[in-house]
């Protein structure tokens, strides 16, 4: 029992210096994710995961986030599901560059949308329950590293003027109420001792620049503790 437990110590050394440094962008709807994924892309040692969308909007021509927004009590589930499913894809996606940045990941998932949805009513308490145990078989038995959290800090109105700008037509119908449920879900997950890794909070009133400086320096550390 000793050696078996001491060798898949060893096995999960090897795999925490071998994986690529791991960036989760996370905040509200809205907040300038993508944005700022697009400005660290520039960085010839990275490599950006988009959030998949697009996969949402299209699982062989259904447009699941729409009928989650207009039916969310028929949906949700297997929405949530769905999303899940696409953040394990991306988690476990190979990646050969030093440092990949992903847009969300399967945490906020669970402890913002899937949370919120079940308070609400808008999911069953089985569908909650499933969709939990899934959650939390994926976490005991696969390694899906982070090393960092950085977090998008924006009040629900600056959230819902950015998504009327972008207007995305699933969202056209988001009420303040629903940012701010959510807002205040992003602050007590990331509140949590049990995180999978440090926060950097930043004001989404920063300009792209001064985000992307602050990124950068939290990235020179972990790129100097690994070498
Ligand atoms: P976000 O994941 O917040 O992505 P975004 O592109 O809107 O954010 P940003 O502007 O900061 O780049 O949400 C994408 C859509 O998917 C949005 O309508 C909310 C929805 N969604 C859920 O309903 N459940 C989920 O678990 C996730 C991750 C998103
Ligand atoms: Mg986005």
């Amino acid at each position: 029992r000793c050696l078996l437990s001491a060798k898949s110590n060893l096995r999960q050394k090897n795999a925490q210096n071998s994986h690529p440094i791991t960036i989760c962008v996370e905040g509200n709807i809205g907040s300038g994710k993508t944005t700022l994924l697009n400005q660290l892309s520039a960085r010839p040692d990275v490599e950006v995961l988009q959030e998949p969308v697009e996969k949402w909007r299209n699982v062989k021509g259904k447009n699941l986030l729409d009928l989650m927004y207009l039916d969310p009590l028929r949906w949700s589930h297997l929405f949530q599901s769905y999303v899940q499913l696409t953040m394990v894809q991306m988690h476990m996606k190979p990646c050969h560059a030093k440092v990949k940045i992903m847009e969300r990941s399967i945490h906020s998932a669970r402890y913002c949308f899937v949370e919120n949805m079940f308070r609400t009513g808008r999911m069953s308490e089985p569908e909650y329950n499933v969709i939990c145990e899934w959650y939390n078989t994926i976490n005991c038995n696969l390694f899906l590293p982070v090393d960092l959290i950085v977090y998008l800090s924006a009040s629900p109105t600056l959230a819902q003027e950015r998504i009327i700008k972008r207007g995305r037509a699933e969202e056209a119908n988001i009420p303040i109420s629903y940012l701010s449920e959510l807002h205040a879900l992003h602050c007590y997950w990331l509140q949590n001792e049990d995180l999978p890794a440090p926060v950097l909070v930043l004001d989404a009133e920063l300009t792209l620049e001064q985000m992307t400086a602050r990124v950068e320096e939290h990235l020179e550390v972990l790129l100097q503790q690994r070498a």
